[in-house]
C-alpha cells in the first residue's frame, strides 16, 4: 500500500464552543479527539512525516454565500443570544425550533468548522495531499436559508462546490447514523456530483431518504439513499457498503471523495441506534482509501463524546494506514497512552468502541408475501 499525503486541519479553538446546557452536540468531543490523535508517540500521528498538521483559516460570510442565501448568512453572523429575542420574527424563521440555538459565538463556530472544510477542498484541488481531515466540519443538514438538525452552515456543499472547480466528477459518501439531506438537496439535480447516504429509516429525524429518492432531471440516479433499521452491526453494514461503492466507483468514476464520518453510528451513541464497532466504521475510511482518489475526511454527528473521539483518532491513524500501530491486528482494542482526558475513557481505558447485544433488525428474516417485511433496503438500486 503506497503512502498518502495526509493533512490534517484543527482550530484549537473549536473545543471552547457549546450550543448550550443538556444540548447533545458538544463541540468539545473535537478538542478530546485532538488530544487523544496528540497523546500517541507523535511520530506515530501528529508528526508522522507523512501528515501535515494545520489550521485552517475561518471561512469568510462572502465564501457561505456560494451556497447561502445573503440574508441567511447576514443574520447567522450577527445573532447573539441577546439579540436572537429582537430578531424572533426572523430568527424563527432561520432557526427553527430548539435544536439549533442562537449559542455565544455560533457565527465563530460556523467559520471554524467551514473554513476546515474549504481548506481540506483547497489542499486537494492544489494536489497538494492526498487525503485531507477535518472532524469540525460534516454538518450535512444545514440548508440554503435555515439551520436543522444542529447544523447551521454546509460546509460540505462549500467544499464540494471548490471541488467541482478542479474535478468533473465527485462523489460524497455519509455515515452518520441521519440523512445527509442538506447535501442531497444542494446536487439532486446535477449528475456532477453523486451523493450516497447510509442512515436509520423510520420515525428518525430528519424522514427523508428512501429508496425511492435518486434524483431529478439530469441527476436522476445521481442521488442513492440506502435506509436502514435499527442495531445494523459491522458485518451488515459491509454487506451493504461494499458492494454499493465498489459499483459506485466503478460506473461513476469520480476524480474526488467526501466521506463524512458521523460517529452516531457507532455502538452506544446516545441518539443513534446502529451497533457498529470502531473498526466496522473505520472499514468505510480504510475502503475508500484503497481507490488513490483524493478524499476528504469529515466529521459529523457523535453524542457519546468518547467514542466520538476514539473513532476520530483511529480513523487519523487510517488515513495514514498505521490503524496497527494504535490496535493491533485482529485485535478488538489497543492500550490508550496517557491524555488530558484519560479518566473520561474508563472503565477499560482502551482504544475500542464493541459491540452491543442489542438485535439486528435489518437482518430479520423477510417473509415473501409481505412485501412491508422485505429487506429492499440491502439491495439498493444503483444506476
Ligand atoms: O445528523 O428530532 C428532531 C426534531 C425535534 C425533536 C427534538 N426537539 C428538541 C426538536 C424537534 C423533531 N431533531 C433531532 C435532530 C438530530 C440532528 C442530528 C445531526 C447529525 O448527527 C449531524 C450533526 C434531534 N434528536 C435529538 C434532539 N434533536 C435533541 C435532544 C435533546 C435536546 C435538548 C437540547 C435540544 C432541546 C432539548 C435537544 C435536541
Ligand atoms: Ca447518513
Ligand atoms: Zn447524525
Amino acid at each position: 500500500m503506497s503512502k498518502r499525503r495526509v493533512s490534517y486541519f484543527y482550530d484549537p479553538d473549536v473545543g471552547s464552543y457549546t450550543y448550550g446546557l443538556g444540548h447533545p452536540m458538544k463541540p468539545h468531543r473535537i478538542l478530546m479527539a485532538h488530544e487523544l490523535i496528540s497523546s500517541y508517540p507523535p511520530h506515530l500521528l501528529l508528526s508522522h512525516p507523512s501528515l501535515t498538521h494545520l489550521r485552517p483559516p475561518r471561512a469568510s460570510a462572502q465564501r457561505m454565500t456560494a451556497f447561502h442565501t445573503d440574508e441567511y448568512v447576514h443574520f447567522l453572523s450577527r445573532v447573539t443570544p441577546e439579540t436572537m429575542d429582537e430578531l424572533t420574527g426572523r430568527g424563527t424563521q432561520f432557526l427553527v425550533g430548539d435544536d439549533n440555538p442562537a449559542f455565544e459565538g455560533v457565527w465563530e463556530f460556523c467559520t471554524i468548522s467551514a473554513g476546515g472544510s474549504i481548506a481540506a477542498a483547497k489542499r486537494i484541488n492544489e494536489g497538494s495531499s492526498d487525503i485531507a481531515i477535518n472532524w469540525a466540519g460534516g454538518l450535512h443538514h444545514a440548508k440554503k436559508r435555515e439551520a436543522s438538525g444542529f447544523c447551521y452552515i454546509n460546509d460540505i456543499v462549500l467544499a464540494i462546490l471548490d471541488l467541482l472547480r478542479v474535478f468533473p466528477r465527485v462523489l460524497y459518501v455519509d455515515i452518520d447514523c441521519h440523512h445527509g439531506d442538506g447535501v442531497e438537496e444542494a446536487f439532486y439535480t446535477t449528475d456532477r456530483v453523486m451523493t450516497c447516504s447510509f442512515h436509520k429509516y423510520g420515525e428518525y429525524f430528519p424522514g427523508t431518504g428512501t429508496q425511492e429518492d435518486r434524483g431529478r432531471g439530469k441527476g436522476r440516479g445521481y442521488a442513492l439513499n440506502v435506509p436502514l433499521k435499527d442495531g445494523m452491526s459491522d458485518e451488515t453494514f459491509k454487506s451493504v457498503f461494499d458492494p454499493v461503492l465498489e459499483r459506485i466507483l466503478a460506473v461513476f468514476r469520480p476524480a474526488a471523495i467526501i466521506l463524512q464520518c458521523g460517529a452516531d453510528s457507532l455502538s452506544g451513541d446516545k441518539l443513534g441506534c446502529f451497533n457498529l464497532t470502531m473498526q466496522g466504521h473505520a472499514h468505510c475510511t480504510s475502503f475508500l482509501r484503497k481507490f488513490d482518489i483524493p478524499l476528504i475526511l469529515l466529521g459529523g454527528g457523535g453524542y457519546t463524546v468518547k467514542n466520538v473521539a476514539r473513532a476520530w483518532c483511529y480513523e487519523t491513524a487510517c488515513a495514514l494506514g498505521v490503524q496497527h500501530e494504535l490496535v493491533p491486528m485482529g485485535e478488538e482494542g489497543g492500550m490508550m497512552p496517557w491524555n488530558e482526558y484519560f479518566e473520561w475513557f474508563g472503565p477499560r481505558y482502551r482504544l475500542e468502541v464493541v459491540k452491543n447485544n442489542m438485535e439486528d433488525v435489518n437482518l430479520r428474516i423477510a417473509d415473501p408475501h409481505d412485501s412491508e417485511d422485505t429487506p429492499d433496503n440491502l439491495s439498493p438500486r444503483i444506476p
